[in-house]
């Protein structure tokens, strides 16, 4: 499946703007910066649909795209940015908390990480907190372009360990070389196809 044919439909900052469930869904979440807009653009073959920005913490909404009338694809606002009130962080996590648990249609939260990093609490925390809800999670390690071979497996290795993944559980990616696309694009369409 391709995901070319891809549309804005709505920014969501209450729940009770959310669309109507009629097509599946699939969140991609995120530490701000990790290269979430970037991995969104090159999956869907474009270049500026979602603004990539040098200015973490800007998206703020659950932006809705409708890919192929087949599905729709939600960005979740990036967390863990310093500078964002920690009341605001707290009312985000509970639009976000109780999108993700109440959402029947969602198939699948993609959780994007930066391979250079060590494991980070609030990535360690999301990915826990899917598991306990049942909420199916696809880990994906992204800027595999910045480090090379056996520096960028042991890092992988860490990742995993630090978020109990198992090496065939996740996807390597690089929004720069396009690395990972397609096995993105095959595991995604598995989840919205079932
Ligand atoms: N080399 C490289 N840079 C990337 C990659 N993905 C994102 N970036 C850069 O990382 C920065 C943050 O990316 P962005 O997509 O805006 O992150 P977001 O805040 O998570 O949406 C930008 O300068 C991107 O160009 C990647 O796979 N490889
Ligand atoms: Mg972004």
């Amino acid at each position: 499946m391709d995901f070319f044919n891809i549309e804005f439909l709505l920014s969501v900052h209450r729940l009770n703007q959310l669309p109507p469930p009629e097509l599946p869904e699939i969140a991609f979440a995120g530490r701000s910066n990790v290269g979430k807009s970037s991995l969104i653009n090159t999956l869907t073959g474009r270049k500026s649909l979602v603004k990539v920005s040098a200015r973490p913490g800007k998206t703020q909404g659950l932006n809705y795209f409708r890919v192929e009338e087949k599905f729709f694809l939600v960005d979740l606002p990036g967390y863990g940015f310093a500078k964002v009130p920690k009341i605001m962080q707290n009312s985000w996590q509970a639009l976000i908390t109780t999108y993700l648990e109440t959402r029947e249609t969602l198939r699948c939260v993609v959780v994007i990480m930066d391979i250079r990093h060590e494991p980070k609490e609030q990535d360690t925390q999301l990915v826990q907190w899917l598991s306990e809800k049942a909420i199916p999670c696809l880990p994906v390690y992204t800027k595999i372009d910045k480090i090379s071979g056996s520096i960028r497996e042991k890092n992988a290795r860490l990742l995993d360990a630090g978020h109990s993944i198992k090496a065939e559980d996740r996807i390597l990616f690089s929004a720069k070389t396009g690395q990972g696309r397609v096995e993105l694009l095959d595991a995604l369409s598995i989840r919205i196809e079932k």
